[in-house]
């Protein structure tokens, strides 16, 4: 001890393969060079970074676990591996990449049909045109079944109304997979933007996750052909699954922004002096820092193992929401405490700690709300639905 990287004790970076180390570092060079310099004007300014799609799009990082369609069909461990880089610059640039890979493209991926597929997959992987997912509604997100949304036939088509809440990319998206209530049960549709009665309308005031675009979408009679209709999509239970993904990318960003925390906190410990001696060499803030490295290690290692399980296809539903659920607190507690350790330098922007700390709340959130991951985990141990 101190093994080579005091962020990684265990030395998870020897367990992925020299194709892996590479991915983690060529996206940990991007976000070095160009997320980690504007990001605090960006959240500062309420602005997501448009400029760094191209970018994001010529590194294969758009619908990365893919195949076919101009996209890289890597493995669990790469797709996390990103998700963590991109995290460790900001929450919102890896809610980017979920939302576009693994909610939009991947539900287009496994439920488009072929026109759908060939329309959109390979414009989404070069960062052509953006996708937003519309699931949840103002009455309640962590019960999508009970939603109002609905869309009624016409003749051949269907005609949408109601509206979605809190969606990530939904002023910026070109097309938006809807989830609504039909007589046959809930289906999912491809609505594009400029369709009549379809509205975008972003959400101001923000304070967590301020670099995400985050809209309330609305649909006033809102008139699509069978066409833009999800045809593999025939219950929710095909939205439901589309989180798993996203779920998984969560669980390894969330170590990244724990890393860059505690990175931040070694540093400033280091380098502070008071009563005369440096910070990092007292006993309580040795205890904090060894605490966070404990908690910031269990999360490395259950996302690497969580990536082993899926590559086998045994991730199940409860393991991801398990992982989630430890991850995403874990890093919420190392930021709320490495914010705590840079004293008063640690409520602006000048550091990255209150900026994860603050972001962090929307990630415990969004995907599924921790109590919701404790009650599906929950279920998985007693049998017993308690939600
Ligand atoms: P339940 O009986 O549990 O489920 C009904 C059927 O669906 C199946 N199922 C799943 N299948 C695949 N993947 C999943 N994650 C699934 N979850 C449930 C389940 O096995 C069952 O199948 P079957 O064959 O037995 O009928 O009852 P429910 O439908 O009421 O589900 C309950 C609950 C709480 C688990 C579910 O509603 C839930 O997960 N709620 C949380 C909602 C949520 O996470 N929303 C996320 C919106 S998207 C978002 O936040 C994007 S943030 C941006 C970013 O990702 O960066
Ligand atoms: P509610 O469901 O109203 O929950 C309120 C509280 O009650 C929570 O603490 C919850 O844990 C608790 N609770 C709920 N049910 C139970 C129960 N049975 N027992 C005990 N406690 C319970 N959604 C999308 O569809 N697409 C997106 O792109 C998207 N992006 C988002 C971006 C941001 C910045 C945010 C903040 C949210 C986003 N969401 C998105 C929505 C997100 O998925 C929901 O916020 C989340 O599912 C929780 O729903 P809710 O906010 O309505 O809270």
């Amino acid at each position: 001890m101190p093994a080579s990287d005091p962020l990684d004790l265990y030395d998870v970076r020897s367990l992925l393969s020299e194709d892996e180390q590479l991915i983690r570092d060529s996206v940990a060079s991007f976000v070095d060079a160009e997320v980690i310099p504007i990001i605090a004007e960006c959240f500062a300014e309420h602005r997501f970074p448009v400029e760094l799609v191209p970018r994001m799009a010529e590194l294969g990082m758009l619908g990365a676990s893919l195949k076919g369609y101009g996209c890289a069909g890597l493995d669990s461990t790469s797709y996390g591996l990103i998700c963590e880089e991109l995290e460790r610059g900001d929450s919102a640039v890896r809610s980017f990449v979920s939302v576009q890979s693994s909610l939009v493209m991947g539900c287009i991926d496994a439920f488009g049909s072929d026109e759908q597929k060939s329309r959109w997959l390979p414009a989404m992987a070069k960062g052509e045109a953006i996708g937003c997912f519309g699931l949840t509604e103002a009455h309640g997100g962590s019960d999508p079944a009970n939603m109002k949304t609905h869309a009624r036939r016409a003749g051949d088509d269907w005609r949408i109304n109601g509206s979605k809440l809190w969606i990530t990319n939904g002023t910026l998206a070109d097309v938006a997979v809807v989830w609504a209530a039909t007589d046959l049960g809930i289906r999912g549709f491809l609505v594009e933007r400029g369709t009549r009665g379809f509205a975008a309308r972003a959400i101001p005031r923000k304070y967590s996750l301020r670099v995400s675009d985050t809209a309330e979408l609305s649909f006033d009679d809102v008139r699509v052909s069978d066409a833009a209709r999800l045809p593999g999509a025939t219950d929710l239970k095909a939205a439901l699954s589309c989180l798993n993904q996203a779920r998984f990318g969560i669980c390894w960003g969330a170590v990244g922004a724990a890393r860059a925390c505690l990175a931040e906190a070694l540093d400033y410990t280091s380098s502070r002096s008071l009563f005369g001696r440096p910070l990092a060499h007292t006993q309580l803030i040795q205890s904090r820092l060894a605490n966070a490295a404990r908690r910031l290690t269990t999360a490395q290692l259950m996302a690497w193992r969580l990536a082993q399980l899926k590559e086998q296809g045994r991730a199940t539903t409860a393991l991801i929401s398990l992982a989630k659920l430890n991850n995403v607190r874990t890093a919420l507690d190392i930021a709320r405490d490495c914010r705590d350790v840079l004293g008063a330098a640690g409520i602006t922007l000048d550091h990255h700690a209150i900026r994860h700390m603050l972001n962090l709340e929307t990630v415990i959130t969004y995907e599924g709300t921790e109590s919701i991951h404790e009650l599906i985990v929950g279920r998985a141990l007693t049998g017993a639905a308690a939600y």
